[in-house]
């Protein structure tokens, strides 16, 4: 497409897609009651110069980086409002994802810019664990995958070699972020922009001065715990620090163990409180299995379990192999129950869980119940693996647990009611497996007959009570493995590490977690049903490795051993962004924790070294003026982590009246409807999308995506469009911009805007103080004509405000004097409007405004 001249190109495009879109052709538009209200400054302007969207942005831009119109200053006299983005990790240039995210945050401050609020709306750069240094690693090392990475991006040659170190990455990407987000012309204040890790000396004293209050307050505990790890790098491996498998976390298993002559099978299961109804066991028949010494004890278990129990704290050693088909037919003595259990063979053992092994309690899984149902009907299985069939087909299910409406035997009434032909048919296991055990932890109760004083116990109580009993009997022991798959950044499968000296935030404890429920409980929350997600996570999240022995941040200022990961030194940092552009340039003697328990905290202001107190107090009160943020948008993969994490650490460190005001969560973007990815090709970066549409089609397109937790999709087609659509808009003259005169909602993306009739006056004095041009009040419809949707309306109103208009003085006579053909009743032209055609005479007067600066 041609960026020079877009209508020209979509105008046809545009009619398909909305039927009132204007047709550049003089004669029709001069019929009456078929042009727009502002047509007349369509017919004379669209011309290439009119419509060329790259110059004229970037020179607008310049405008507003010379008038520093988004440098945001405390104004006592002048309601403030905060809004702030989680700053991204600078491995990469920004894109569409990054995108549509900081469109809302941009959204959300234009316009409570237009509501006449002082708006905060600053950008930083996060540098801190593994991202960066594992990226520059991999560059150190060639990996070709990350050179390939590089290369998408177009880094090649003296760049990319450079890349081999952690700060090349500091000094490229960050500037180029910059750069990238103001052609898209954001609003942001960059003067506060700043990187983490102690490479920024200003923010490393900041988190140290955090940590030593979280320790002070007793927020921190030292101890021993189940984390995600990298065995290539040896490290704990946090959220970020995976290329997939984010959120995935060390989940507890009961192993079991089974006494019998060749030794002790061991058999993990997450459902202690069944081994009352196990009948027998499973191995696979034709696999091998690992003969090992643990703990003084003969085990056999899975070829890789020996790795993951050493690192789980065991002593192991390793005795030789066994295979499979030897152990079936063996009989082993279980815990819990007292008559001996047979080894059957199953083809649903999996190697990669637990120890390969596992019990069979054929009553309540459906995965035990199609196994023994798929050797009793087979005389031949039973003689290929020389088992006894008439005393298979004896096996039976025991009734262990009231299921309510799926009875006490459920295993085999879910397989037959979902149709499983054989224990190969894993989709519909899989779905009776997650269904009865969802259905037994929330209405199963232990029968009657059950012992260990288990007897009527909901399940979940019993679940506890049989693991301690026989963890305490040595018949069982907890085991760790990851709920699902994780891949470090180092290319490596993660698995789970007890961890000796591990410094954990305690996230766990009652009292801070009841704290923060009363934080989230005074909350706005967009959109509202992510509540339940939150109240949800702060009630599970448990204890958080806080601290690293590898990567790049801030170290424990009391045991520099450690590095403070990427999801603790960037819970309170919104803070920081209030005083930023005043602390990041104090050289070193300057900086002290004194200083920011001043700033943030009760410090005294005279006793920070080497300032003044008047100084320091000025600047706590910029604090003081901005603080609590108001709204921070993110995506929604973040309320599990950042988000929660960034609710308790306020409450440790602040009081109530500094707890964040607001959180906004949305989805993923797609791309025509499919997940964006390299390998799919349909990954855009920001500086691609501008190229290619402009900064105002990009916004526009980036805001009609979608709203609330569902997915968005980038609409290439809208883009287009939009591009067209916008440039139209600039085309009626470049001094007019649209805003809508009447009272209405506008919802954007899942951000309920009122946006009153009485407020578009002072909506158009911030609008045109902000972006130094004209307004003219217009009917919605006229958005709503061109961009087809609501989100998008607001998008059009917002978007006004980063184009292209020239300040100026307006003559409203003069205007509408010239105003052509029917002086006075001019009309909105779409279909809903035609009907009421309201003469533009009856409308309001008109208001316009200069640049305040
Ligand atoms: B459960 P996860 Cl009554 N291969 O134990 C395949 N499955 C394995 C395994 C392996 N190597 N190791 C353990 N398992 C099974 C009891 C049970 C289990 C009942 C009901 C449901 C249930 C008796 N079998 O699990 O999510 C074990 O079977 C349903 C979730 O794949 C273990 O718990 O890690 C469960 O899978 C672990 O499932």
């Amino acid at each position: 497409m041609n960026v020079l001249n877009p209508v020209a190109n979509s105008t046809s495009l545009a009619r398909e897609r909305y039927p009132c879109w204007p047709v550049a052709n003089h004669t029709l538009a001069r019929k009456p009651g078929f042009y727009f209200t502002c047509w007349p400054f369509y017919n004379g302007a669209l011309t290439a110069a009119a419509v060329s969207g790259p110059e004229r942005e970037a020179k607008w831009q310049q405008r507003w980086a010379d008038a520093h119109i988004f440098e945001a200053e405390p104004n006592p006299q002048q309601e403030k409002y905060f809004v702030n983005f989680p700053y991204p990790y600078v491995n990469g240039y920004p894109h569409l994802g990054h995108g549509f995210t900081l469109l809302r945050a941009e959204m959300m401050a234009r316009y409570q810019r237009m509501r006449g609020r002082n708006v905060l709306w600053p950008f930083a750069f996060h540098c801190t664990g593994t991202p960066i240094a594992a990226a520059a690693q991999r560059v150190a090392e060639q990996e070709p995958s990350q050179l390939r990475a590089l290369e998408q991006m177009g880094i090649t040659g003296k760049l990319a070699k450079s890349l081999a170190e952690p700060q090349a990455w500091f000094e490229h990407f960050p500037e180029r972020f910059q750069q990238d987000l103001q052609s898209l012309g954001l609003a942001v204040d960059w003067r506060r922009s700043f990187i983490t890790t102690d490479q920024n000396p200003a923010y490393d004293t900041f988190i140290r001065w955090q940590f030593n209050r979280l320790r002070e307050g007793n927020y921190l505990r030292k101890g021993s715990f189940p984390v995600v790890w990298c065995p290539e790098r040896e490290t704990v491996v946090g959220d970020h620090d995976r290329i997939s498998g984010e959120g995935e976390t060390p989940q507890e298993y009961c192993l079991l163990k089974f006494r019998g002559d060749a030794g002790t099978l061991v058999a993990a299961t997450l459902r202690p409180e069944t081994v009352f109804g196990q009948t027998n066991l499973w191995v696979d028949g034709s696999g091998t299995y690992a003969r090992v010494r643990v703990d003084g004890e003969e085990w056999i278990c899975s070829e890789q379990m020996p790795d993951k129990l050493q690192l789980q704290g065991h002593e192991v050693e390793e005795l030789g192999t066994i295979a499979g088909s030897e152990l079936i037919g063996q009989r082993y003595a279980p815990p819990g129950i007292d008559r001996e259990l047979i080894v059957l063979p199953a083809d649903f053992c999996d190697a990669t869980i637990g120890s390969g092994i596992v019990t069979s309690v054929p009553s309540d899984a459906p995965d035990d119940w199609q196994g023994l149902a798929d050797l009793q009907e087979s005389v031949e299985l039973c003689a290929e693996w020389n088992l006894d069939h008439e005393y298979i087909k004896k096996i039976e299910p025991l009734a262990i647990i009231d299921s309510g409406e799926l009875g006490t035997v459920p295993a085999p009434v879910l397989c037959r009611q979902r149709g499983v032909r054989d224990q190969h048919d894993r989709a519909r296991l899989e779905e009776a497996k997650q269904q009865l055990y969802l259905h037994s932890f929330q209405h199963g109760t232990m029968l009657d007959s059950i012992g260990m004083n288990c007897a009527g116990l909901p399940v979940d109580v019993a679940r506890e009570k049989v693991r301690a009993t026989l963890i305490a009997s040595g018949d069982a022991l907890r085991y760790y493995e990851l709920t699902g798959p994780a891949r470090s950044r180092w290319l490596t499968d993660c698995t789970v590490k007890i961890v000796e000296d591990q410094w954990f935030l305690k996230y766990d404890d009652g009292d801070w977690t009841a704290r923060t429920r009363k934080a989230l409980d005074s909350m706005e929350l967009f959109p509202k049903k992510a509540r339940t997600q939150f109240e949800y996570v702060l009630d599970w999240l448990r204890d958080w490795a806080c601290a690293r022995e590898h990567g790049l941040g801030t170290r424990l200022p009391w045991d520099d051993k450690w590095v403070i990961e990427s999801l603790s030194d960037s819970t309170i940092y919104m803070a920081y962004y209030t005083v930023a552009h005043h602390v990041n340039s104090l050289p070193v003697e300057k900086l002290s924790e004194e200083l920011f328990e001043a700033l943030f905290g009760n410090g005294d202001l005279a006793a920070v070294p080497n300032i003044d107190a008047e100084q320091v107090a000025a600047w706590r009160d910029e604090f003081e003026y901005w603080y609590p943020y108001d709204l921070r948008v993110s995506g929604k993969d973040l309320i599990q982590n950042h988000l929660s994490f960034s609710l308790f650490n306020h409450t440790a460190v602040f009081p109530p009246a500094k707890w964040p005001r607001g959180f906004a969560v949305n989805g993923w973007v797609l791309v025509d409807g499919e997940k964006m990815s390299k390998s799919r090709g349909n990954f855009y970066t920001i500086r691609q999308l501008i190229d290619r549409y402009g900064a105002d089609a990009t916004r526009l397109t980036l805001c009609n995506s979608g709203e609330g937790l569902d997915d968005p999709n980038w609409e290439g087609s809208f883009a287009d469009t939009a591009d067209a659509s916008w440039s139209a808009g600039c085309a009626l003259s470049p001094r007019t911009l649209v805003v809508d005169a009447t009272s209405h909602t506008l919802s954007m993306t899942g951000l309920q805007l009122h946006y009153h009739r009485q407020s578009t006056t002072q909506a158009v004095r911030a609008t045109g103080c902000d972006s130094a041009r004209l307004c003219v009040i217009f009917s919605s419809n006229y958005h709503t004509t061109i961009v087809g949707t609501c989100a998008a309306a607001v998008s059009l109103i917002a978007n006004c405000c980063t184009t292209t208009f020239q300040p100026l003085r307006v003559d409203w006579r003069r205007l509408f004097r010239t105003w052509p053909r029917r002086r006075g009743k001019c009309w909105t032209a779409t279909a809903s409007s035609a009907r009421h055609r309201t003469p533009m005479a009856s409308r309001r007067p008109i208001n316009c405004y200069e640049a305040r600066r």
